[in-house]
């Protein structure tokens, strides 16, 4: 693990204000403070306590922990519930069928309204026409889909008869694809004709057509597509079918199967510091306790709300706090296809003023794009949008900069709205350390204090706790009702990276560094601790990079390491030795640079691509024949290299090394 630095000392403070304070679902520190001492004083009581104020049980559970296996935890075990009835059934008994769902805008502009009831009799035909095909509970289903209501009434579809659903991002690669239809055995897989992003028109189905033609996918029976431009796409007889003609001609009324609390509602795969991605699992009953608890919490949720989350259901936010959260709390969202920056770089505030937006949530990455979009053009500045309706913002992804938070603050809050800079990861389901906005005094790149019951701290090598102001290695102390259950289909590799012998085999390892505050305990994250990068606030490994690299055939050895970039947090820099010799020739050297960009654009997808490849006759290695990341880090950066290197065996790399192409 890598060493880890300390960070400026940020001063300024903003409490939530009276008339926030006053509305919030949780007011003021003490009624945190209270829930949290509840949670330390009867762990179990606290989790059973929310579980049955907030889910909708058909048998109820028998005991609230099982850790008898663990860390292989269960919740609400003997318990039995259906998620998606407990999204939408729950809140049309509750008097809001008629309340709008999802707001949904398309790339080209067109706005779509559902209610619940209407969202509901979509999932229950795509549900029965699953069924006709002969999907059953705990089959795999994986989705690939663009943002639409139909992306997310395929998840609830899935849900709803009980089969583990596996969205795979837009972005991604017919390689990547593929390999998460193999990983996961996939029976079917449901995708659209093509999709849309910034006025242009990208392929889905025929990269379905490609990864199921690399083999290994003979499971998949059908492939179910959903029409999103009528594009001509070649539909393979007996295995394809348009949704609308499966869902169409389907009963509106689907019984929702009660499936067991711990039965798996999904796996998501992410990228871990080793090559192959890792397929998160998580479960149904304690997966959607948080997801709708924390809209509660965290977003302080009213009825009257008109929530945005601006992720795409290919992530884990998009999953929580988009297709499970909000419908589980019954609120009113917005959901979006296309980028921030089309039709212009005002599409964000443009909406939040045209749907009156209340809470909005959204990445680093977009808000840095935006601020110097903005700045460049006036008309594209939130201050040139009515605002007004918004109460509350949130940031997800990576560390927010303090310069991003206040620009955050000042241009499109107001002053006004409280940010809730929320830290979490695909694995722990849903929010983990954040503000509660009518509690927390909010300081600017810190995420503040772990939510109730949740046992967050910072600990050092050996799993010893580490005093505050010393940063360290960020763990949690107790299970959690969202945490990943295992890796699909792996579980020691489940137990090795997130339970390490190293810090006693009983703390989950986050994988992030954190210090708390000497004064206030407040926690910030000082970025990964292991070979994961984090580019626009995206999950990937050096070693996924570098594994596609070297499979080009050009490629002998390749180093990948990340550097600060003001835009996308992280960028991506490959060091590469070649087979052949290292051309002298710059051209050429661009040239191959791009060419081995393309390769890993095309393996894994546009978001692996590295910003910068250099070519070295050898890389930087010890004695032993290991790669000095450190060194490569250093050198990415532009860096004089000032560290020992004595233990180097070639010294010399490090001048050619040293350049930009
Ligand atoms: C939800 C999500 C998880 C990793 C995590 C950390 C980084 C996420 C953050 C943050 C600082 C925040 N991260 N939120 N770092 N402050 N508010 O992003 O999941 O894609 O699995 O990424 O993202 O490094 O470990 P995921």
């Amino acid at each position: 693990m890598s060493a880890i630095q300390s960070v400026s000392h940020e001063t300024r403070v903003f409490n939530p204000s009276e008339e926030f304070k006053r509305q919030a679902n949780i007011s003021g520190m003490a009624a945190y403070k209270a829930l949290c001492d509840e949670a330390e004083r009867d762990f179990t009581g606290f989790w059973g306590r929310l579980a049955n104020e907030n889910l909708k049980f058909s048998k109820p559970f028998t005991q609230v922990l099982d850790e008898t296996n663990a860390p292989f935890y269960k919740w609400f075990t003997g318990g039995e519930l259906n998620v998606s009835a407990n999204c939408l059934e729950k809140n049309i008994d509750a008097g809001l069928g008629d309340k709008v769902a999802i707001i949904f805008e398309a790339d080209g502009g067109e706005v779509t309204k559902v209610t619940y009831k209407e969202l509901l009799t979509r999932v229950n035909k795509l549900a029965n026409g699953l069924k006709s095909l002969g999907v059953n509970k705990g089959d795999r289903v994986v989705i690939y889909m663009p943002m639409s209501i139909e992306g997310v009434a395929a998840m609830h579809a899935c849900a709803r008869i009980g089969a583990i659903h596996s969205v795979v991002f837009g972005g991604f690669s017919a390689k990547a694809l593929q390999d998460r239809i193999v990983d996961t055995g996939a029976v079917a897989v449901i995708t659209a004709d093509q999709q849309v992003r910034g006025g242009k028109q990208l392929p889905l189905k025929t990269i379905v057509d490609e990864a199921l033609s690399l083999g290994g996918c003979e499971a998949v029976k059908n492939v179910i597509v959903y029409k999103r431009t009528g594009a001509d796409v070649g539909m393979q007889a007996g295995r394809d079918v348009y949704m609308h003609e499966l869902a169409g001609k389907q009963s509106d009324q689907c019984a929702p199967v009660m499936v067991d609390s711990e039965h798996p509602l999904f796996i998501l795969y992410t990228s871990g510091s080793t090559g192959k991605p890792k397929g998160v699992q998580h479960s149904s009953a304690g997966y959607l306790l948080w997801a709708l608890l924390t809209m509660k919490w965290t977003f302080d949720l009213k009825p009257n709300d008109v929530f945005w989350c601006t992720a795409d259901i290919g992530w884990v936010t998009g999953h929580s706090y988009i297709t499970y959260g909000p419908l589980a709390a019954g609120a009113t969202q917005i959901v979006f296809e296309g980028v921030p920056t089309f039709p212009n770089a005002g599409r964000f505030w443009d909406m939040i003023a045209r749907h009156k937006a209340t809470i909005f949530y959204t990445a680093p990455t977009a808000i840095r794009s935006l601020i110097k979009a903005s700045e460049a053009d006036e008309k594209v500045h939130p201050k040139s949008y009515d605002l007004s309706s918004l109460r509350l913002m949130g940031s997800v992804g990576e560390p927010i900069n303090p310069e991003a938070w206040m620009w955050y603050y000042k241009n499109v809050g107001g002053e006004r709205c409280p940010i809730v800079d929320t830290f979490w990861q695909t694995e722990t389901g849903g929010h983990m350390i954040t503000p509660l906005p009518g509690a927390t005094p909010l300081v600017p790149g810190s995420c503040t204090l772990p939510l109730p019951g949740i046992m967050a701290a910072v600990v050092d090598e050996t799993g010893g706790d580490l005093p505050n102001g010393q940063g360290g290695i960020l763990v949690v102390k107790r299970p959690w009702p969202s945490m990943i259950r295992t890796i699909w289909g792996d579980p020691d590799r489940f137990k090795k990276s997130y339970f390490p012998e190293e810090l006693g085999g009983k703390l989950y390892l986050a994988g992030d560094g954190a210090v708390r505050d000497k004064d206030n305990g407040n926690f910030t994250i000082m970025g990964r601790i292991d070979d994961v990068l984090n580019v626009s606030g995206h999950r990937m490994g050096t070693m996924e990079i570098e594994s596609s690299l070297v499979a080009n055939e050009l490629v002998a050895e390749a180093a990948v390491v990340g550097r600060p970039d003001d835009l996308t947090g992280e960028a991506i820099v490959a060091f590469v030795v070649l087979k052949g010799d290292r051309p002298a020739d710059d051209e050429l050297r661009a040239k191959l640079a791009n060419e081995l960009k393309g390769w890993v654009g095309k393996d894994i997808g546009p978001i692996a691509k590295p910003k910068e490849i250099r070519f070295g006759d050898n890389l930087p290695k010890t004695r032993s024949g290991k790669i000095m990341r450190r060194l490569l880090r250093s050198l990415a950066k532009g860096e004089q290299i000032t560290q020992d290197t004595s233990t180097l065996e070639n010294p010399a790399i490090l001048d050619q090394l040293g350049k930009a192409n």
